[in-house]
């Protein structure tokens, strides 16, 4: 009898290329890199090496089914990659099996011609998988060539890839299209992806280096490193994110570490810690330039999040100078009133007071800083902040907010919740200080703030980690004795932070 098996199922269908640099067997090593569990239908056998393709038999209908059934039955995917599709018969039976199970997510990465120039898929083929697959997927991965085809565009090249992907998505109906920008022939666009969201919103991934030269299985190896991050449960945007810095890591290996090599492949052996910025895509909702924000006065230091003007002044006293207004559920005039009253005791005592959400308010009254979650990024006119002049602190919790925050230059970077956290509802668990160090490191010269959950037992630990700014808000707002609390955390402060160098004005 067959175990069932609840643990998160990862399901490629494609074609068998020997070399195992492309296919399913490369999908089967990616796959094992994430550590996610995955099972394999061979749609196609073909000869092939890393210089010429060969041939292509297609899996004959019948065994096609028995297999797929055989698997699905047993495996339970909760999601499905598919490269090489090679009958009509075999896409009926796909889209059949998606309409039955709408819950299984379907990443299909359309391969229709090799990088060589084979063609994978006929006519009939690709005329079926446009009708009967392409509005089942959850997430399409074309390269413009394959854009082209889906398209019956032959000027793709005059159109901006932003256009081409909504095109794309509407056509088909598709959940998400991500289009590879690989073979863009305008230079700045190499290297970026975008992904649509809603009507003609979207994100840009841009890899920060483009390797020249041959390198085999690279659109396999994303879209079989988004499928086993999806099938580990991470959502969309960041399983963008995180595939394609592993997927620029293996580029660099396969150019540096295989110089002798015309053709190149992905070796996808074992994962390092994700802490190298250069792999990191550059990611930004809005494809424009950001300048820098502007910089502290001096290191963010102990940073106390409170909910009332009435702190500053307290906290002030006892030599606090990084301070948070989070003020929620007020009245327009109120918080009118306290933002402008905290402005005034920020200028008295040199305090550097940021602002939370309320980035109008802030600009009219000239406070020192906004400091933004994600969703508040999306609303607030960023230009408007940077044009006043004022510094922006931005929370991030996962990969794809990092690089998007990294990307808007910001004045700091915050991550939470370090420790678990009652103050705030959070999405996220704790991150945890490992995590905190490779923000540390990511965030290079970008100050970088830990919040949640930090109170006195905690604060040695954080510090540790390299942060420029430790910011609390129970362990000030509910503290018995808050000269005590000041000063105990101000020692903590002065011990990690006494050697730094102050920032110049
Ligand atoms: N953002 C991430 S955690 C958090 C915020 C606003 C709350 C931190 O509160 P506490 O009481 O210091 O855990
Ligand atoms: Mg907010």
């Amino acid at each position: 009898m067959i175990k069932e098996n609840n643990k998160a199922n990862l399901l490629v269908i494609g074609g068998i290329d020997p070399t195992a640099h492309a296919g399913v067997l490369q999908d089967i090593k990616v796959a094992n890199y994430f550590k996610v569990d995955c099972a394999a239908v061979i749609s196609a056998n073909t000869v092939q090496n890393d210089r010429d393709f060969m041939m292509l038999n297609a899996v004959d209908d019948a065994i096609f089914y028995e297999q797929f059934t055989a698997i699905v039955n047993a495996h339970k995917p909760q999601v499905i990659k598919s490269g090489v599709l090679a009958s009509v018969a075999q896409i009926k039976m796909l889209s059949k099996f998606l309409q039955a199970n709408p819950q299984v997510k379907y990443i299909c990465d359309p391969v229709i011609a090799t990088s060589s120039g084979g063609m994978l898929m006929n006519a009939d083929i690709v005329s079926v998988f446009k009708q009967q697959l392409l509005p089942l997927c959850y997430l399409l991965t074309p390269n413009l060539p394959e854009a082209a085809i889906l398209l019956n565009d032959e000027n793709i090249n005059q159109k901006a890839p932003v256009e081409i992907a909504h095109t794309l998505k509407s056509l088909y109906g598709i959940q998400y299209v991500l289009l590879k920008g690989g073979h863009a022939l305008v230079e700045n666009q190499r290297g970026c992806d975008y992904l649509t969201l809603a009507s003609q919103e979207g994100v840009h991934y841009q890899s920060k280096a483009v390797y020249e030269g041959n390198i085999r299985g690279t659109g396999c190896a994303l879209a079989s490193s988004i499928a086993a991050l999806m099938t580990q449960g991470e959502e969309i945007t960041e399983a963008i994110c995180i595939a394609k810095y592993h997927l620029s890591q293996q580029m660099d290996k396969a150019v540096n570490d295989l110089p002798q090599l015309e053709v190149r492949y992905l070796s996808y052996y074992a994962q390092d810690a994700m802490d190298n910025v250069s792999y990191l895509p550059e990611v930004s909702y809005q494809k424009t330039e950001h300048k820098k924000y502007p910089q502290m006065y001096h290191p963010i230091g102990f940073y106390p999040v409170v909910d009332h003007v009435d702190w500053l002044e307290k906290l002030a006293k006892l030599g606090v100078r990084t301070i948070q207004l989070r003020l929620k559920d007020l009245s327009q005039d109120e918080l009118g009133t306290q933002i402008k009253k905290a402005n005034s005791v920020a200028k008295a005592y040199n305090l550097s007071l940021f602002i939370n959400d309320h980035w109008q308010l802030a600009i009219k009254h000239q406070c020192f800083g906004v400091h933004l979650g994600q969703e508040d990024l999306d609303a607030a006119n960023l230009h408007e902040i940077a044009q006043a002049g004022l510094r922006l602190g931005i929370s991030t919790h996962n990969y794809v907010e990092l690089a998007r925050a990294l990307t808007l230059k910001p004045s700091y970077i915050a991550l939470g919740p370090i420790y678990p956290t009652t103050t705030k509802e959070m999405k996220f668990n704790e991150q945890g200080l490992d995590k905190l160090r490779i923000w540390r490191k990511l965030c290079q010269e970008t100050p970088l703030v830990a919040i949640g959950g930090i109170f006195e037992p905690q604060m040695s630990d954080v510090w540790k980690c390299g942060v420029d700014g430790v910011a609390v808000v129970s362990y000030i707002t509910k503290t018995q004795d808050l000269q005590r609390a000041v000063a105990t955390a101000q020692d903590f402060e002065q011990i990690a932070l006494g050697n730094r160098i102050e920032y110049s004005i």
